[in-house]
C-alpha cells in the first residue's frame, strides 16, 4: 500500500543525518521531566464506551500493565554482561544489532506516549505517523552510550504505564485517528505496545544465545558491519 500521509500529518524527520538521535519531540521534551502537569489529568470524559462488556476491567488492565512494566526489566537483564562489540554486532547486514534494537525501543516507547497522551487529553486527536523504524539505520545509534538509552526507555516505560493506571477501564475506549490505521483505542495502543515488546524481545533473546553459543565454541564472533 502506498503510505501517503494526510496534510498536515506530522512526521518524524527521516532525512539522514548527522546526529546520532532520533527527534519524536525530542524523545518526549528529553525523557519526560513533569510532562507539563501530567497531561492526561486534564482529559476530558470517555466519549466511546460502547464496546462489548468485557473488552477491559481492572483485571485485564493489570494484566497489561504488569507485562509491559516487567519488559523493560527484561530488556536490561538480557543485555547485561555484554561487551560494546557485542552489543553492536550485526550478524547480517540487516540485522539490527543489541543496541540499535534497545534505541528503537526508546524511539518507539517515545511515539506510544506522544500517542498516548493525545488520546487521553482531547477527544478524537488525530494521530501523527511516525515511522520510528528508519532511524535505526540512518541514525549513528551504535555510537549511543546503552545506560543513557536503557535509562529513557524505563523513564518512558514508568510514565506510559503511570498514565495508563490513572485511566479507569472504560476510558480506554477512548481514540484517537490513525492516517492509516483508523481509530486507534488506548486499548489498542497498549496491545500495540505489548506486541512491540514481544517481538522485540525475541530478538534480543535469539541475538544474545548466538552470542553466547559462538564464546562456547571458542569462535570469532560473526560480523557484518
Ligand atoms: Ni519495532
Amino acid at each position: 500500500m502506498t503510505r501517503t500521509p494526510r496534510a498536515g500529518t506530522l512526521r518524524a524527520s527521516t532525512a539522514p543525518t548527522a546526529t546520532s538521535d532520533s527527534p519524536i519531540a525530542d524523545i518526549v521534551a528529553r525523557t519526560v521531566p513533569d510532562r507539563q502537569a501530567r497531561s492526561f489529568s486534564r482529559r476530558a470524559a470517555p466519549r466511546r464506551i460502547c464496546l462489548p462488556a468485557g473488552t477491559m476491567d481492572y483485571s485485564s488492565q493489570h494484566w497489561m500493565l504488569k507485562a509491559l512494566h516487567e519488559a523493560a526489566g527484561e530488556l536490561q537483564r538480557q543485555l547485561l554482561g555484554l561487551s560494546e562489540a557485542d552489543l553492536c554486532r550485526r550478524s547480517a547486514p540487516d540485522e539490527w544489532s543489541l543496541k540499535e534494537i534497545a534505541a528503537h525501543l526508546r524511539d518507539a516507547e517515545a511515539s506510544f506516549v506522544q500517542r498516548l497522551e493525545l488520546i487521553a487529553s482531547q477527544d478524537e486527536p488525530d494521530l501523527p505517523d511516525i515511522d520510528v523504524d528508519a532511524d535505526v539505520l540512518e541514525r549513528d545509534y551504535r555510537s549511543l552510550d546503552l545506560h543513557a538509552v536503557l535509562l529513557e526507555l524505563s523513564r518512558l516505560r514508568h510514565y506510559s504505564t503511570d498514565l495508563l493506571w490513572s485511566l479507569a477501564p472504560s476510558e480506554w475506549e477512548r481514540e484517537g485517528l490513525h492516517p492509516y490505521r483508523g481509530r486507534l483505542s488506548i486499548l489498542q495502543v497498549a496491545r500495540d505496545m505489548n506486541e512491540h515488546d514481544l517481538g522485540h524481545l525475541w530478538q534480543v533473546r535469539r541475538l544474545r544465545r548466538q552470542i553466547e553459543e559462538e564464546r562456547r565454541a571458542g569462535r570469532p564472533p560473526t560480523s557484518n558491519t
